[in-house]
């Protein structure tokens, strides 16, 4: 999954797609480099983020959904825990929210539902302005479980289909890095719900607290949380580029699988 972010202020490439062509050629690149979904946010859910209203979030999104809904030969992902804001794009055709509220509002699952789109439940404690002061669990990977397993049952009830859930324990959402680390390293745990799980480590600052390195500088990082959550089966990777990220997890899987045919021989 490539991420494009239509923002000004996201963590590490806030304000550089903008620019509705710059971020028509970052799709663009994004696909050429192997990306199978593009994933879209016009709103930065990182730590203290400042929420925008669904009209702002419109502004920024539509102008970019539109023309790629047309030009692009992937499914599209919205990033977005805003109803109103899923609904207008899901009445354009996108293919999926990226709810990283995992389907709090239930009024969420139902537009979801009655487009018969898909969904990524990703797990978040409170919200971006506030989830980073002092999270606290008593056992972070059940806890996580529990809540995606509950919220994926609640989608199935509201009529998304089960081919279309995924989840996502939402690395840095309210979690210390120890949080994430037990996350990561339990990841089987949350694959055994039964449901494709998706994993966002791409630049996070948790990677910045294991190697000393800035934003900009996390890239061997993220790769090789990539191959680790694909040898702890993840069966997807939300990442900011994407070309170094495929071979990473190409190499990962056919090791997984003890075979290059990327067929699990069970
Ligand atoms: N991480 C971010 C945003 N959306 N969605 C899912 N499903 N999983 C994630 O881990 C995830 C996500 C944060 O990254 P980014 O979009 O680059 O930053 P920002 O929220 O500042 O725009």
């Amino acid at each position: 999954m490539g991420v494009l972010n239509l923002t000004p202020d996201s963590f590490s490439d806030g304000g550089r797609f903008t620019d509705v062509d710059a971020a028509l050629e970052q799709a663009r690149r994004l696909e050429q480099e192997g990306a199978d979904i593009l994933d879209l946010g016009a709103q930065s859910t990182r730590p203290g983020a400042v929420e925008v209203g669904a009209r702002q979030e419109l502004e920024r999104l539509l102008p970019v959904l539109e023309p790629l809904l047309e030009q692009s030969q992937l499914p599209i992902s919205v990033d977005t825990n805003q109803v109103e804001v899923a609904r207008e794009a899901l009445s354009r055709g996108c293919h999926a929210i990226n709810d990283t509220c995992g389907l709090r509002d239930a009024a969420m699952a139902e537009a979801i539902a009655e487009a018969q789109a898909g969904v990524v439940i990703m797990h978040m404690r409170g919200a971006p302005r506030t989830m980073q002061d002092a999270p606290y669990y008593d056992d972070v990977v059940s806890e996580v479980a529990v809540y995606l397993e509950k919220q994926a049952e609640g989608a199935l009830a509201a009529g998304i289909s089960a081919s279309g859930v995924v989840l996502d324990p939402g690395i840095g959402f309210g979690k210390r890095l120890a949080h994430n680390l037990s996350l990561l390293h339990h990841l089987p745990r949350l694959v055994a719900l039964g449901f494709p799980v998706l994993v966002g480590t791409s630049r996070k600052s948790f990677l910045g607290e294991l190697t000393g390195r800035r934003v900009e500088e996390r890239e061997a990082g993220t790769l090789a949380s990539v191959a680790a959550a694909v040898l702890l089966g993840a069966a997807g990777l939300r990442v900011h580029r994407v070309a170094e990220a495929v071979d990473a997890a190409r190499v990962a899987a056919a090791i997984r699988c003890g075979s290059a045919s990327q067929e699990d021989p069970g």
